[in-house]
């Protein structure tokens, strides 16, 4: 270490939703020096990146957002029901102007290590610009969807057209105009780029591996009187979103859909359906994550519907999800996406009925046996969920362990915020904490208050480390397995399983508190007041 070294009381990683929020409540309520990195130019993180066509937010805007400023709760005006990419940037951009945040945000800077030295108790970090500095405090604030899957195509690097990933857009955009465009894959985002991307080429062919549920997002403005009497009642809303089951206004139907008629859950259905947004998903009737017959039940009205929006009837079933229950993959929200297919210049090419990608050649893709020719391709092939990016900070605990050799079958965490033999590191929205089982920003300011609160109190009473007992946390994820067991949820070849990454060990990475978000902020308060139970202070 160089006697230039900078000492900072906490080194916080990422400039997106956590991290603005770690480094305002650790510099302005606790009085802390704080560094923040981060490889984006600006604040945004996912909102920086993922500037694909169509890329918006699937959480309703007047529950995504910071709920600390509650002055600015009553001053923004989102425009639309589902903020778009470009608003929710902006809006980023505002907070960390109107807090100033930036003075103590370095950007362009990407963390590529850091280790725990025991003799100091201090975190070095060091970073792609040849820093190192110390903190007694690393809080990785790196989010759970920003690690890019892509898979590695043969033949990817003799294509002479563009491609791109969509979590990677270049800031320019791309112009599709008269150009012949393949999506690659049908996740969350494809739902959102396909019609979006259909509406500006001339011709658009959709590569699925594994067709999707997908249900309305119904967008559009937001009626006045609504808008007014939510900010009236904000700090109301505040409460019930942070006690609720998934960090929204929205509650499962306390019955089984198998006691119901047939008349009377149509009728239920009909109202998710119209409603749009995430209802039909998280606000169904009770057991429909629970019981394959409940299941079959949801899904079958999804099935109809594909049948009788999209036109061609062996299109349709080919869009018909087979083989996975319906909830147990991110649900995708969509605006025209099953329309989309029955345009002219779109064309849907499944990997079950047409053969899988085999390569990727100079003129386009050849899938089945078959060779299609683009000048563009998009890849919409999702992420290294939740665990990659705390990987790819390669960081290093006691005796020099890292997070692949503790987490070769799975991670293992306490709570989802604390790692056992990582002293004074905490995860924001970490894997086994319910993150993207949630509203994000809900599930991050409640990281975010816990770790300030933990902090503080551990500088009231003059500790130093703060670390998760083995115990603690084998309970903890013996636990977190043990809940989503009781599910349908572990049966999906989902990102939600690891799935989607070859040899990526198999193992549920978020938490499902059976009593919700709420519960779950409970259980860490009650942890906090018993002296925090299942951590060792020293
Ligand atoms: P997802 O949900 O992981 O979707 C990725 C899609 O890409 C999905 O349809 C995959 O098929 C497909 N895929 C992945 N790898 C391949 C290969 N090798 N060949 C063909 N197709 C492939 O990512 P998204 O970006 O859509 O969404 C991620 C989250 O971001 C979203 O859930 C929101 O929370 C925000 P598969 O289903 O694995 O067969």
């Amino acid at each position: 270490m160089s006697g230039s070294t900078q000492n900072f009381d906490a080194v916080v990683i990422g400039a997106g939703f956590s991290g603005m929020h770690m480094l305002k409540s650790l510099r302005d309520k606790l009085g802390l020096k704080v560094r923040v990195y981060e490889a984006g130019e600006t604040v945004g993180g996912t909102w920086y990146w993922n500037r694909y066509p169509g890329a918006r937010c699937d959480s309703d805007s007047y529950i995504y957002c910071f709920t600390w400023d509650r002055q600015l709760l009553q001053e923004w005006e989102w425009s639309e029901r589902y903020p778009e990419q470009p608003e929710i940037l902006r809006y980023l951009e505002h907070v960390a102007k109107r807090h100033d945040l930036k003075r103590d945000i370095q950007f362009n800077t990407r963390v590529i290590g850091a280790e725990f030295d025991e003799t100091t108790n201090l975190w070095t970090v060091h970073t792609d610009k040849g820093e190192d500095v110390t903190a007694r405090y690393l809080i990785a604030g790196v989010g759970t969807l920003s690690t890019t899957n892509m898979p590695s195509f043969k033949g990817l690097e003799t294509f002479k057209g563009k491609w791109y990933h969509t979590s990677r857009f270049p800031h320019s955009g791309v112009d599709f105009t008269a150009k012949r465009v393949a999506v690659v894959g049908t996740g969350a985002t494809a739902v959102q780029a396909i019609p979006e991307i259909a509406q500006q080429s001339k011709q658009l062919t959709v590569f699925q591996r594994t067709a999707n549920y997908c249900v309305p997002a119904r967008n559009g403005k937001v009626d006045p009187e609504l808008v007014k009497a939510r900010k009236a009642d904000y700090d109301a809303v505040v409460k019930r979103v942070r006690e609720s089951p998934f960090g929204q206004e929205r509650y499962a139907i306390p019955k089984s859909v198998l006691e119901t008629t047939p008349e009377e859950r149509e009728r239920e259905f009909d109202r998710m359906w119209d409603a749009g947004g995430f209802d039909f998903w998280i606000a169904n009737y009770q057991d429909m994550l629970v019981d394959q017959a409940a299941n079959e039940v949801c899904a079958d009205y999804i099935r109809r519907k594909i049948r009788k929006t999209v036109k061609d009837p062996s299109v349709a079933e080919r869009l018909m999800p087979k083989g996975h229950a319906y909830g147990t993959k991110r649900q995708p929200l969509d605006t025209n996406y099953y329309e989309t297919f029955n345009k002219d210049n779109v064309l849907l090419v499944d990997a079950s009925t047409d053969g899988p990608i085999e390569e990727i050649t100079e003129n386009g893709i050849r899938a089945g046996g078959k060779d299609y020719e683009f000048d563009i391709i998009v890849f919409a092939t999702g992420f290294d969920a939740m665990t990659g990016p705390l990987k790819a900070l390669n960081l290093k605990g006691r005796g020099g362990r890292t997070l692949d050799q503790e987490w070769a079958d799975g991670p293992h965490t306490y709570l989802g915020i604390s790692v056992a033999g990582f002293p004074n590191l905490f995860t924001i929205t970490g894997p086994q904490s319910p993150s993207v089982l949630s509203n994000m920003p809900v599930s991050i300011e409640q990281h975010v208050e816990w770790i300030t609160d933990c902090i503080d109190a551990m500088r009231s009473a003059g500790k130093t480390t703060i670390e998760a007992t083995p115990r603690a946390q084998d309970e903890w994820v013996a636990h977190v397995n043990e809940t989503i067991a009781g599910t349908l949820m572990t049966s999906a070849n989902s990102w939600y399983m690891g799935a989607n990454i070859a040899g990526k060990p198999r193992a549920f990475l978020p938490y499902l508190d059976p009593e919700g978000v709420g519960g779950y902020r409970k259980r860490c308060d009650e942890i906090a007041a018993k002296g925090y139970e299942g951590f060792a202070l020293a």
